[in-house]
């Protein structure tokens, strides 16, 4: 067995870098997390020690970055992100240096937990990268030097992993397979489409950035008729074109269609998906057959799609309390916020950005719908709902009352409890087109987006940035908000905000207007301004 010593040995750690526990987990060029890596495994163990032996989860990652990236986190035994108190350990742990720092840490973690002789348990997965084999090995080694028993679930999309882990603690939740994940999926839909008579969904494709989405779609058009997808950009065994000019955040960002799309012609007015490198994340689109240009339904459509499908849903069954609510960041587009606001009279919050903020806020709802603009987000049933639901279902004789409330009822094992999931929220969009006899298009013209542009610059130290109020306002460098402030005061319906990237090496500045001129206009004043602060 490997030693403490040999395991740090084997792994040291680079002495020019500082690892941070980011937006979602450490997230490096691959090479360089080798140590990490390591320690995740140490970590993750020792989680799992502290609550008596729960399973936790690996994921090794980095989502939408560039191939060369990757990334690990930890995921709790419900499938949530490591809790944030952990964050600062965490960081602590992957930067010591010495053998005696990094044994110090291990044992004062131990001294806290009830019983140390608990065997942790930990599962693991990865993406399709090509660093990812390497360090899967780092982490093995790490969870073996605590003596912790691992499950290595090879290449799986990341909310499968979510998935999986609850699955370990919360047996209820669904089979601890990967075909479990699958059979939930299907039988869910399949039980939802029955409540209306009908049999399957129409075929939509699915551009899946080359990363692991891809597999994934097509093994669930071989399980079952009741999906059907079509995959573009499904070149899994080419680790080196994951995410390259395609994908959920080149389509976000970009606001085009995937290169390989551009090239052909797209059908007019049909649903359009794509996911990101790990498939946690979905944005929709259409090419308009009147005007024939892209149309964009991200993140902010998908939620205020779920919140009309749920709220309409809901309107049907008489007495049933239920309280719904929105999670978005700033990165919302203003006439979302106002549509959700306004139309569906319903209460917006706003955190900063990650799921890990987003998530915690949407439990505080019977329905939590938590998306960000990017297209990462899930609704969240409470525990009221499915009891008020199934008192109201065991009550009623009206049928059309009782297919609403089953659905609503079987929404909740449809979208993932866990996580964002590319997959399960596509079929949860396409379920709601379908059983609201809602197009494309009717979908788009829900509102008016905002002109908007989002900008990446490099800058000296991202550190220097921080924010406050949910990352709208800079707290630091000291004087750069007062002039953005000015800035932003010469547009009309101008608003622009800059916070430092948890995933890059970057600042992010995002800019919105009431024309496009004004927009760019606006983000390139910006961009001026923090060139000039860094
Ligand atoms: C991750 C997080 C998202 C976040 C995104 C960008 O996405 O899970 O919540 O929006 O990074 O974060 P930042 O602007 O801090 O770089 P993914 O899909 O890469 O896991």
């Amino acid at each position: 067995m490997l030693s403490l010593r040999e395991g740090f040995d084997r792994y040291p750690k680079p002495k020019d870098i500082t690892y941070s526990y980011g937006t979602a987990g450490f997230r490096y060029i691959g090479d360089l997390l080798d140590s990490v890596a390591f320690r995740i495994g140490i970590i993750a163990s020792l989680r799992s020690i502290s609550l008596g032996g729960k399973t936790i989860g690996i994921v090794i990652t980095a989502s939408h970055n560039p191939p060369e990236q990757n990334g690990v986190k930890v995921i709790d035994p419900m499938g949530e992100m490591l809790p944030q108190e952990w964050e600062p350990f965490a960081n602590e742990f992957a930067n010591c240096e010495t053998f005696e720092e990094f044994q110090k840490y291990i044992k004062q973690k131990l001294q806290q937990v009830p019983d140390q002789r608990v065997r942790p348990r930990v599962i693991l997965a990865r993406d399709t990268r090509a660093s990812g084999p390497h360090l899967l090995k780092a982490a093995l080694d790490g969870i073996a030097v605590i003596n912790g028993t691992a499950t290595d679930f090879g290449m799986l999309t990341t909310p499968q992993l979510h998935y999986l882990t609850r699955c370990f603690n919360d047996p209820k939740f669904g089979r601890n397979t990967e075909n479990g994940y699958y059979e939930k999926l299907l039988s869910t839909t399949r039980r939802i489409l029955s409540l209306y008579d009908y049999t399957f969904l129409p075929s939509v494709t699915v551009d899946t950035a080359n990363g692991i989405g891809g597999d994934k779609l097509s093994r669930i058009d071989s399980l079952s008729d009741v999906l059907n997808f079509g995959v573009i950009n499904g070149k899994t065994d080419h680790p080196e074109l994951l995410n390259v000019d395609c994908g959920a955040d080149y389509v976000k960002t970009q606001q085009k269609l995937p290169a390989e799309l551009q090239k052909s012609s797209p059908k007019p007015d049909q649903l359009y998906a794509s996911f990101d490198g790990d498939a946690d994340r979905v944005v929709c689109y259409f090419v308009d057959g009147k005007t024939n240009k892209f149309r964009l339904l991200d993140g902010d459509r998908i939620a205020t799609l779920f919140a009309t499908f749920i709220g309409s849903l809901l309107k049907q069954l008489s007495g049933v309390d239920i309280t719904m609510g929105i999670v978005q960041t700033a990165y919302a587009n203003g006439s979302s916020t106002k549509f959700i606001q306004e139309e569906l009279k319903l209460p917006v919050y706003f955190t900063p950005t990650g799921v890990k903020h987003l998530h915690h806020k949407a439990q505080q709802f019977d329905v939590g719908i938590y998306f960000e603009a990017n297209g990462h987000g899930t609704v969240l049933f409470s525990k009221k709902y499915t009891s008020e639901l199934s008192i109201f279902l065991a009550t009623t004789t009206d049928t059309k009352q009782k297919a609403a409330a089953q659905t609503l009822l079987l929404l909740a094992d449809l979208i993932n409890q866990t996580v964002g999931d590319s997959i399960s929220d596509l079929v949860t969009v396409m379920v709601a087109l379908k059983i609201m006899g809602k197009s494309v298009n009717s979908w788009g013209a829900d509102y008016t987006e905002l002109p908007n542009r989002l900008f990446k610059l490099k800058v000296k130290d991202r550190s220097a940035f921080k924010t406050t109020d949910a990352e709208r306002k800079l707290v630091s460098p000291s004087g750069l908000q007062a002039k953005l402030d000015e800035e932003i005061s010469k547009y009309k319906q101008g608003r622009s905000f800059v916070r430092a990237s948890g995933t890059e090496d970057a600042v992010r500045v995002y800019a919105e207007a009431e024309t496009q001129e004004e927009c760019d206009n606006l983000g390139s004043g910006v961009c001026e301004l923090v060139k000039a602060f860094s």
